[in-house]
């Protein structure tokens, strides 16, 4: 009735008011059927792409320790408090045991296999080589990576073999270096209280003992050493503190990536 009124201005008016009218009703519809998870990924994809021009990027972040230190537990709660605030993060571990480097590590470590010390600790190398162009793309792109072991587990375990630390470090000169190095700190004892070790080869406590001096002999001031015989949540707390200023930072752009053990 009231459309048998108008003239052609008007209805061609109502005709756009109309159109408005349907695009904002999908867009709340669209919106309000987007998961929050599908909303930040849009926020991250924005800032990354800021980021890349400023220099901001995503933070590399190491959990080392001896065996039942927490590391796999923490990274996964770490991830899920980065994500919370709205920061893009990923869970990654070494070995990698999905590749076919990484298959051979497996098998290596389950006892199905046997290896010279000095071949498996290139194995072990190569394993994080494979994973080097796309660990920098990640960074570059505003993803931090909470990284469960990397270089130092590899030079900590074949050093304690007897294998000389500076021939450990030198198949990993030139990765990538951690942001960050968080070391939670466990005695062998009480680590071996905890769960019990399962069936692979390092998961023993003498051999945890002399893992313990390789990494006390391998750290520096950089690291933050973390109680880790507190309370699950106590540690969760503590990395969350150290963390968040690390991946401010590196979202700033104040902090080139730059590369392990380099002169
Ligand atoms: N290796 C190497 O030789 N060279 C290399 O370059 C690299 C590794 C990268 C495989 O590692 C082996 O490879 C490893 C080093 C060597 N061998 N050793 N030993 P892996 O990372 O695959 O190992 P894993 O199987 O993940 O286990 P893990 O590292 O021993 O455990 P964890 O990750 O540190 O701990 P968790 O799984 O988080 O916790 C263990 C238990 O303790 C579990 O029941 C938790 O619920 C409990 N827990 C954790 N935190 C607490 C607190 N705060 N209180 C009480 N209980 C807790
Ligand atoms: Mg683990």
């Amino acid at each position: 009735m009231i459309y048998g009124t108008c003239t052609t201005a008007s209805k061609s008016l109502s005709f756009k008011t109309l159109v408005l009218q349907k695009s904002f009703n999908f867009r709340v519809q669209f919106f309000s059927n987007c998961s929050p998870k599908k909303l930040r990924m849009d926020n991250n994809l924005n800032c990354s792409i800021e980021g890349n021009k400023k220099g901001s990027r995503g933070a590399l972040v190491v959990l080392e320790g001896l065996d039942r230190s927490g590391k796999s537990s923490q990274c996964t709660r770490l991830v899920n408090y980065l994500e919370g605030q709205r920061i893009s993060a990923e869970l990654w571990r070494f070995p990698d045991r999905n590749t076919d480097v990484g298959k051979m590590i497996s098998a290596y470590l389950t006892n199905t296999s046997q290896l010279d010390d000095h071949t498996i600790h290139l194995l072990f190398s190569a394993n994080r080589w494979e994973k080097r162009l796309l660990m920098e793309t990640k960074l570059k792109s505003g993803t931090t990576l909470v990284v469960d072991r990397y270089s130092y587990s590899g030079v900590a375990f074949s050093s304690a073999k007897g294998l000389d630390i500076e021939w450990c470090k030198a198949s990993e000169v030139g990765l990538l270096a951690p942001d960050l190095v968080a070391y939670l700190d466990i005695s062998p004892e009480k680590a071996a209280e905890r769960g019990g070790y399962g069936g692979e080869r390092y998961e023993k406590l003498e051999f945890q003992k002399k893992v313990a001096e390789s990494y006390k002999a391998i750290h520096d001031v950089s690291w933050k050493f973390v109680d880790a015989f507190q309370p699950i949540e106590d540690v969760e707390k503590q990395l969350q503190e150290i963390v968040i200023d690390c991946v401010t930072e590196c979202q700033k752009g104040k902090k080139p990536l730059s590369l392990l053990w380099s002169k």
